[in-house]
């Protein structure tokens, strides 16, 4: 190890245990995970989106992981939102980000039907002009990162569920030839990363995979400077499919390297301690399978909190879909990854948040003609202290919250979700912390009768 490398060590286990020790002084004694699969030789990524680098959120990305993945600061229509006219704000960000702090970086993504600007999913172009567009730009993409980017995901969700190329506009206009293209391209304009095509639901062998198998087959044959195959594995609890590691090792077995791209494993809200337990066996799995495949470069969660996560947008109901809770405690899943990375310390039980240990009293002040103002405390009737918090609650009468003080409440269809102000973030066991806000209501103004704290059911009084 050079001087240099054991400073920049020594300095990131400086990090970690100064996060560790914020983000929860229970868990004092708490792995890291980045260093557990180094010693595996493996990496253990996160998505991470630009507005997020800094603050706790910064802080355990940088202690706890080794790759980063722009969450959408590399798609298209984040980079070239005019045509020829390219903007690398965030996607530097996060660039930058990852070289002070040691970490890979996963390209994400260069050719995808989905976040392409609108100059592009709605102009109309002849199929010799569509063609140039594509390859100009994994051509100028890729050179502006040259040789710092571990991964490109080249081609992005080709397939349809049957294992059928994805009518895309790519597709529609050029067949299949588009993907052939786009890693010509990016082969010759950064020659040292390695270029994958990535799919989600194709974890399990099936017609899907099936689809992608036979691809990359043709791919090799056709000499086309094909590395990897990633796999998002985005799963729901139970669910890790029986035939993943052989599925991994087969396209392994065609000289490609795999690797888990998007892991993240929603349930069904509330969390309860059995769903958080049967997570934590999953996100084991996952990462044993990783372990198990040699050609397996290593694991990126989607993001590793469920205060940022797709899923709740995108599958309502659904959620708690990471490894860390809402609050940026450690979820039992987090302890099941460390396990499966070789790590047998003490948890201190997994409890990491309050599961069954909030207490919420919810009051409605005043209310007049269509407005009204209501109190709310939250306590910790836990014996851990929590750091930091949000509360959500649904409205029964299609109430809306219009302005808050002592926390920032905001508000998407019937969900309410309230973040802590800095000064009450902490509420140490036994303690509470109070926010208020005003309303709008019609019809009646029922008070709403579940809560949750960082994703888990409190109590009402
Ligand atoms: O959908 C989950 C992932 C599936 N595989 C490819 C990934 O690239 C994809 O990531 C998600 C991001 O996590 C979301 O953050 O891709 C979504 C778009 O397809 C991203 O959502 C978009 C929202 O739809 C937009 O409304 C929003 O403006 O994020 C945008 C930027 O925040």
């Amino acid at each position: 190890m050079t001087a240099r490398t054991a400073a920049a060590v020594s300095a990131l286990t400086a990090v970690a245990v100064a996060v560790v020790g914020l983000a929860s002084p229970a868990h004092a004694a708490d792995p890291v995970l980045r260093d557990l699969a180094a010693a595996k030789g493996k990496y253990y990524g996160t998505a991470i989106p630009a507005g997020r680098l800094t603050g706790t959120h910064g802080s355990v990305a940088a202690a706890q992981f080794d790759s980063l993945t722009a969450e959408n600061e590399m798609k298209w229509g984040s980079v070239e939102p005019t045509r020829g006219s390219f903007n690398w704000t965030g996607a530097d960000q996060i660039m930058n980000f990852a070289a002070a702090n040691g970490q890979k970086v996963r390209g994400h993504t260069l050719v995808w039907h989905s976040q392409m600007p609108n100059w592009l999913a709605n102009g109309s172009f002849g199929n010799d002009e569509l063609r140039t567009i594509m390859t100009d730009h994994v051509t100028t993409q890729t050179a502006r990162y040259k040789g710092r980017i571990d991964q490109w995901d080249v081609v992005n969700e080709a397939f349809n569920e049957d294992g059928t190329l994805r009518a895309s506009k790519f597709y529609t206009q050029l067949g299949e030839s588009y993907i052939a293209d786009a890693f010509r391209a990016a082969r010759a304009a950064d020659p040292a990363a390695k270029l994958y095509i990535n799919d989600y639901n194709t974890d399990a062998t099936g017609a899907k995979s099936n689809g992608l198998y036979s691809l990359v087959q043709r791919l090799k044959a056709q000499g086309v400077p094909i590395d990897g195959v990633g796999f998002q594995t985005h799963l729901i609890i139970g669910q890790v499919p029986s035939t993943f590691q052989a599925n991994l090792q087969r396209f392994a077995d065609l000289g490609l390297d795999v690797a888990i791209t998007e892991l993240d494993i929603r349930m069904t809200l509330p969390t309860t301690d059995a769903k958080l337990a049967q997570q934590k066996a999953d996100f084991k799995a996952v990462t044993n399978v990783c372990l198990a495949v040699a050609r397996c470069k290593g694991v990126t969660v989607w993001g590793f909190s469920d205060a940022v996560s797709w899923v709740p947008d995108v599958f309502p109901g659904q959620g708690a879909a990471t490894p860390y809770n809402e609050g940026y405690q450690p979820k039992p899943a987090y302890y099941g990854i460390a396990e499966a990375l070789g790590w047998s310390g003490d948890s201190g039980g997994e409890n990491p948040g309050p599961t069954g240990t909030c207490a919420v009293t919810y009051a409605v002040q005043s209310q007049w003609s269509s407005g009204f103002t209501a109190g709310v405390t939250v306590r910790n009737t836990g014996s851990a202290p929590i750091n930091s918090w949000t509360l959500k609650w649904s409205w029964p009468a299609g109430q809306s919250v219009t302005s808050a003080w002592n926390a920032t409440v905001t508000q998407s269809g019937t969900q309410a979700t309230a973040v802590n102000a800095s000064h009450n973030a902490a509420i140490p066991a036994g303690g509470s912390a109070t926010f208020g806000f005003n309303g709008t209501w019609n019809g009646s103004n029922t008070a709403p009768s579940a809560f949750t704290l960082n994703g888990t059911a409190c109590t009402t009084a």
